[in-house]
């Protein structure tokens, strides 16, 4: 005989394939004028069972004692409060983390029980009378309403069980007017962690049980209003927008700016400003049934596939986009106002114009943020079994017909909810859940529901059910070849648009290669843009680690700092990975010639002029700005170039003759204040090189000469005899100065685990660059010049780099010129970077100033962000934060740095003929390399200073492609150089 333990006390239901039973059906999600909510959120009782079965529901009877539980916060995640007292995350990407048996679950399924007692506000018994007494549709005069529950939750109100349902990122409601007292209500609500609702949630991110999201009670008036659907489109040739507001109570609909009041059901097409992501314009409404009046922010735009592409009002759109999870770092998924309002703002300043909601609907209140500063949504239904790759699909749910309720139920949860929102542009199935009938199913609910947004599934390679073909990581030679049209595939798909739902993983340093991403999205029509993956870090703030990530609370199972990939820090810091997006997705393009002072400027955006901009000039020289001013923009229409001449140069021309460097600096800036950004928000920039920096030489001089103290004196600097390394220069200690080729890897460089044998950290490990040696060969003084030939070389191969630095010194300046020749069979491998290294001793006060790229951190490959200029920092504000540390802070294109250890202190100069890399930490790059987060590094007294004659490339290998080959750094016959000064203290030159 068996039985099943968890059917024993009715708990069946977490089990069962089916959503649930109970709730209302959907209908859209809107706050009303007049009829009355109140908030449940806030402090609920809770106590936790380690079995879904462990208690039985006298919790939610009446009188029950519930002294001694604790207390969570409502919305929440159990896991995340009272320091781990309730269970902690696990986080896993596409691994289930419990054995995989759909639709069964471990008996170890933590429940949290949670009760919450209310009493009614003094005027809702009134109002709640009225309103029972009067329904005539069968509904009743409340609503309870879930937001949000991982993942399955059972309902009672005093007692009177509501139901159980599943789908956690949906919403859920519940009659219960009934059911309601004047005072001393008990709300009980039963959540387990884990359901069969779990098999279609498994999204890359943490697994968070709870009440995430608001609990809300609704009066529901008599007459009031239940759902609608509000269709306004714009025909763009005629200018007109042509509203019908369909409503399961009848009434009217008044747009007053319009001039229209009409029934609900009436269609009127009048003149009006279209909405567009751009240009965001909202008309206010009302919609007015007998017993409620429901505010309505209208936006006209129509979404089509024509001509195969996505046309919005008539015009091709390029998406900019990311993915967006929903995340805070001390309160998980459970998202308040303000850090829902700071991501739009924070993606409008950051010229990101499309987010897909990755991977399920967010909290309904960031879709009217969507809406209100104009951004374009791919809204992606919460549905995900990845997990199934693990056994080539086989039991997949999204093809296993008992499942099919359960996905149209998710379908149309979504759709219902979030169908009056014109940012949502298209309908996402979901993501990573194979093929199968159950999506064709939801695709078709869909179509008939709402034939008025296009439909996307990034797994339907046929494109079968889908509306456009969408791909995740695909590098750019083949985005190329989708962009020619010469992928091939099915008929359908060919005739379809193209975009990159997932591109460019943001794991640490990174991502690389995102300007020539851009460059190929905006040379085909087809290529329709791109979501970066994604938008922020899901890294959990934590004591002990700083950020944590997975494995930080002991996982069995778990996929470490996958979860750390983001644009955005854990706590919304911009990453210099958003700055570089900004930079590359910049909705004005600039283009010129310094020389002749002209500046063709290109309007990028898809609808909007650029009347909202100015220009902004700056005149350079080595850095320094001597001139500024403003010019007009042109009125020009998307699309549209002219060129824009810049003023007589302030300075007198011949730059050359001063020998500096000059160039213009323009940018594009907000002309006043808009709703997301203040007036002078720079939009976009571009410098335009006028003349060449002069390069001035070093004439060897002098000559070396033994101190007679073991040392080598040459101009400023003295030398160890016997290792031929710098011990001092201009007066300040020196240490350690040798060849440096190795960097903590970054995530990209690791690789993801499945990436072949491409990967570049285990492939530099294996070649031993992280334990080079450095043997002496020779330290010989000559006549003009001190020569120290090395051999830097690992334990076990023959592989080798000889190197020879050459020492010269004019007098005051010292020059190194270094040349490295590899020996052995380097297979091809690129080295992590090329340069040299050394320290110097000094603690926190140590800064930086330098001429070259800033403000930020750039490599070969995500540099487009740094601008040529003047930059000052300390040392350790040099550091960017990643989650794991990793190399990162190298400055780009540097021409000269100047080090000072201490204020009043003399300050070593840095110089060299070509632009270089500069680097400087207060830990090595060993201890970089060793540590798993940033509570690992302590900083030191020595500034460990890299100055790198080149770079490997970062690429988005930690999912996607690694760098292009044009930014790697071969290991070949090298050749480079600086120069090295102490000024007199006082001579700032
Ligand atoms: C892709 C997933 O869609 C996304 O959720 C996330 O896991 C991302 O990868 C990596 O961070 S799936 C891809 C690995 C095929």
């Amino acid at each position: 005989m068996s039985f099943r333990t968890t059917g024993s006390v009715g708990v069946g239901y977490v089990e069962d394939v089916s959503p649930g039973s109970g709730a209302l059906p959907p209908r859209a999600w809107y706050a009303s004028s007049d009829a009355a909510s109140l908030s449940l959120n806030g402090s609920w009782r809770f106590r936790l069972s380690p079995t879904a079965d462990a208690e039985d529901d006298a919790f939610a009877g009446p009188g029950y004692d519930c002294a001694d539980w604790a207390e969570v916060t409502v919305p929440g995640h159990w896991v995340l409060q009272q320091d781990g007292r309730f269970g902690t995350p696990v986080y896993t990407n596409h691994r289930y983390p419990f054995p995989v048996d759909p639709p069964r679950v471990p008996t170890e399924n933590p429940t949290g029980d949670h009760l919450r007692f209310f009493d009614l506000p003094d005027d809702w018994p009134t109002l709640l009378a009225k309103g029972a007494d009067a329904d005539a549709g069968g509904s009743d005069s409340a609503v309870l309403r879930f937001d949000g529950v991982e993942s399955c939750a059972r309902v009672w109100l005093n007692g009177t069980e509501l139901g159980d349902f599943k789908g956690s990122r949906l919403p859920h409601e519940f009659a219960v007017g009934h059911l309601l007292r004047p005072a001393g209500n008990v709300l009980a609500v039963r959540v387990h962690q884990w359901s069969a609702g779990s098999y279609l949630e498994d999204q890359d991110q943490w697994w968070l049980p709870g009440i995430f999201r608001d609990v809300t009670l609704l009066h529901r008036p008599a007459g009031g209003v239940r759902d609608f659907f509000v269709h306004a489109s714009y025909d763009h040739r005629a200018g007109t927008g042509t509203l019908r507001v369909d409503s399961e109570v009848e009434g009217r609909v008044l747009v007053p700016a319009l001039d229209i009041d009409v029934e609900t059901g009436q269609v009127i097409t009048v003149p009006v400003r279209p909405w567009t992501a751009e240009t965001p314009y909202l008309y206010d409404a009302v919609l007015a049934t007998p017993g409620e009046r429901v505010p309505l922010r209208i936006g006209f735009r129509t979404v089509v596939l024509e001509d195969g592409l996505i046309k919005v009002n008539g015009r091709p759109v390029l998406f900019k986009g990311v993915n967006r999870h929903e995340w805070h770092s001390e309160h998980g998924r459970a998202l308040d106002a303000g850090t829902m309002r700071e991501d739009v703002l924070l993606m409008k300043r950051h010229n990101v114009n499309a987010v897909r909601t990755s991977h399920y609907p967010p909290h309904p209140a960031f879709l009217d943020l969507c809406d209100e500063y104009g951004l374009w949504v791919i809204d992606e239904c919460d549905l995900e079994t990845h997990g199934f790759t693990e056994q080539d699909w086989r039991d997949n749910p999204v093809d296993d017909d008992r499942w099919t309720p359960a996905l149209l139920d998710r379908a149309a949860r979504m759709v219902e909810r979030d169908k009056n929102h014109p940012s949502v542009v298209i309908w996402s199935l979901g993501n990573e859940a194979g093929t199968g009938r159950g999506l064709t199913a939801m695709a078709g609910w869909i179509r008939g529901r709402d034939g008025s947004r296009l439909i996307h599934y990034e797994g339907d390679w046929n494109c079968r059910d889908t509306d456009v073909y969408s791909r995740m990581y695909a590098d750019h030679a083949e985005v190329d070849r989708i962009g020619r049209g010469l992928d091939g595939g099915p008929a359908k798909r060919r005739e379809l648009p193209f975009i990159q739902c997932e591109y460019a993983h943001a794991m640490g340093n990174g991502p690389g290669g995102l300007a020539d991403y851009q460059r190929i999205f905006e040379a085909h029509d087809r290529i329709q843009g791109g979501f970066v993956w994604e938008w922020i870090d899901h890294g959990i703030r934590d004591e002990r680690y700083g950020f944590a990530y997975g494995g930080d609370f002991g996982e069995e199972l778990h996929d470490g700092n996958f979860v750390c990939d983001g644009l955005l820090f854990p706590d919304r810091t911009p990453s210099p990975g958003l700055l570089e997006y900004k930079k590359v997705v910049e909705p004005v393009r600039m283009e010129g010639d310094g020389v002749d002072g002209v500046v063709r400027i290109t309007n990028g955006y898809d609808f909007a002029d650029l009347s909202g901009l100015a220009l902004r000039w700056s005149y350079d020289v080595d850095g320094e700005a001597v001139g500024t001013g403003t010019l007009t923009v042109p009125a020009l229409a998307p699309g549209e170039s002219a060129d824009v001449k810049l003023p007589e140069p302030p300075v007198e021309a011949g730059s050359a003759a001063r020998g500096t460097e000059d160039r213009w600096t323009v940018r594009a800036v907000l002309a006043g204040d808009t709703a997301w950004a203040p007036r002078g928000h720079v939009v976009a920039w571009i410098q335009l090189p006028i003349s060449p920096r002069q390069l001035f030489g070093v004439t060897a001089r002098s000559r070396p000469v033994a101190d007679g103290r073991g040392g080598i004196a040459l101009g400023p600097a003295v030398f160890d005899a016997r290792t031929g390394e710098p011990v001092s220069i201009g007066g300040i200690d020196v240490t350690g100065l040798r060849l440096d080729v190795w960097r903590a890897p970054t995530d990209n460089d690791e690789g993801a685990p499945w990436q072949p044998d491409t990967r570049l950290g285990p492939l530099w490990r294996r070649l031993g660059l992280h334990r080079m040696r450095h043997r002496v060969d020779a330290v010989e003084p000559g006549e003009d010049a001190l020569t120290v030939r090395t051999r830097v070389a690992p334990a076990a191969t023959d592989l080798a780099l000889r190197t020879v630095h050459r020492w010269t010194s004019d007098g005051p300046r010292l020059k190194l010129s270094v040349s490295v020749t590899p020996e052995g069979d380097w297979q091809r491998v690129p080295l992590p970077r090329l340069g040299i290294r050394f320290g110097l001793a000094a603690g926190d006060r140590a800064r930086v100033r330098w001429y070259g790229g800033g403000p930020g951190e750039a490599y070969p490959d995500t540099g487009s962000a740094a601008m040529l200029g003047r930059w000052e920092s300390t040392v350790d504000d040099l550091q960017t934060p990643y989650v794991r540390p990793q190399e990162n802070g190298a400055r780009a294109d540097v021409r000269r740095a100047e080090i000072s250890r201490g204020p009043g202190l003399p300050v070593l100069h840095v110089e060299s003929g070509r632009p270089f890399w500069f680097t400087a930490r207060r830990w090595t790059t060993e201890q970089l390399d060793a540590a798993g987060h940033l509570t690992d590094l302590t900083p030191g007294d020595t500034v460990w200073v890299n100055l790198d004659h080149a770079q490997q490339g970062i690429g988005s290998q930690s999912c996607g492609p690694g760098p292009l080959p044009q930014y790697h750094l071969p290991v070949r016959q090298t050749e480079f150089s600086f120069v090295f000064w102490v000024p007199e203290q006082g001579d700032g030159s």
